[in-house]
């Protein structure tokens, strides 16, 4: 019997220093199975129980039990130690290896840019920013304008009512009057020459709305309208600011021309076109076949405006114009759908 546990106490010791030094699960399952296993060491020294008188087999077996026991402990605690050893070096990190580029960085909107391009040249040239609230009253978006009741741009189609026929404070020039989105920024305009004496020489950027949508329409987009008022203010004025603007934004060589039209707020009206910036004046698809493209409205402010706001025709004169600031963008990167630059997929917009 002395023997049998002799042998018990060497096989434990020789159990635990294998364990010891195992580097890995596979060596410490192949010592589980050798010592531990069904066929293993330790039960083929149990089984020499047989040869032992039946008063000493609990000893041998209280012993066997407890050297299974410390080989079993010391399986589990080299197991727990190399899973944290793992765990702590983990995957290797090469520090040495270059940085992978972050690409998600925020841009500025193509418009935004377009519009500050658009502001700065202005600014350049003497002007000031005039701003004004998206939702306006009736009377600085039209009667100011001398656009008449009735006129067509009015209409349901056009604008966005917010309160028809809306009860005002004593502070608006009309007690009853509509509220509604601006439908261009010179309701910012008709603001400053009521709030301000001549001369004046401001632009006024801001979004518009009005009830339209097709690949050259959205309900919401972008004005940047000018405006300068002084003694002596002539068309010429006018023609040598916008033509400067043109080749600040499209570059030197870019051909202009004036054509008559009609605002309510301006005589005589213009529209100004540029040279087809696609096909550089031959004829094309976006020109279709003249060479030229609209590109603003523009005139003589209308003495009906000044005398709505205040001002001395007779001493007085001034122009104006207006220009769409997507119309530009589209131009300028050569865009053919307007809702490009609502819908916002990063795929369009990481071009700017
Ligand atoms: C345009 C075309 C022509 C314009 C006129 C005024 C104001 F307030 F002075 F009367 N602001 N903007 C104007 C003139 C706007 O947009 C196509």
């Amino acid at each position: 019997m002395e023997e049998i546990l002799a042998r018990l106490e060497e096989i434990e010791k020789e159990a635990l220093s294998a364990i010891e030094i195992a580097h890995n699960q596979e060596a410490l399952e192949e010592i589980r199975v050798r010592y531990l296993g069904r066929k293993g060491i330790v039960n083929a020294i149990l089984r020499g129980i047989k040869d032992v008188p039946p008063e000493l087999r609990p000893t041998i077996g209280q012993k066997g039990n407890e050297v299974k026991e410390k080989i079993q402990t010391a399986l589990e605690q080299r197991l727990k130690a190399l899973k944290q050893a793992e765990l702590s070096t983990g995957p290797r990190l090469d520090i040495t290896l270059p940085g992978r580029r972050a690409y998600f960085y925020g841009t500025l909107h193509p418009i935004t840019q377009t519009l500050r391009e658009i502001c700065d040249i202005f600014l350049r040239m003497g002007f000031e920013i005039a701003e004004g609230p998206d939702v306006e009253v009736g009377f600085y978006n039209f009667d100011a304008l001398n656009i008449p009741p009735h006129h067509p741009a009015r209409d349901m189609h056009d604008t966005f009512f917010v309160a028809k026929e809306a009860k005002l404070s004593p502070h608006f020039p009309k007690e009853k009057d509509d509220i509604l989105l601006r439908t261009h920024t010179s309701s910012i305009q008709i603001r400053v020459m009521k709030n301000q004496p001549p001369p004046v020489r401001i632009i006024a950027p801001g979004a518009v709305y009005r009830c339209d949508a097709d690949v050259s329409h959205t309900p919401m987009f972008h004005q940047v309208e000018g405006l300068l008022v002084d003694k002596n203010v002539s068309f010429t004025h006018l023609k040598g600011i916008l033509t400067a603007f043109m080749e600040a934004i499209f570059g030197e060589k870019i051909g202009v021309r004036f054509r008559p039209s009609y605002f309510p707020f301006t005589e005589p009206s213009a529209e100004m076109d540029i040279s087809c910036v696609i096909c550089g004046g031959k004829g094309c698809r976006v020109c279709k076949g003249t060479g030229w493209l609209e590109i603003l409205g523009c005139g003589m402010v209308d003495p009906a405006v000044f005398i709505q706001v205040g001002y001395d025709p007779e001493e007085w004169t001034g122009f104006a114009f207006g220009l769409g600031v997507e119309r530009i963008a589209m131009l300028k990167y050569g865009i053919d759908d307007i809702r490009l630059f609502f819908e916002n997929h990063l795929r369009f917009l990481r071009q700017f």
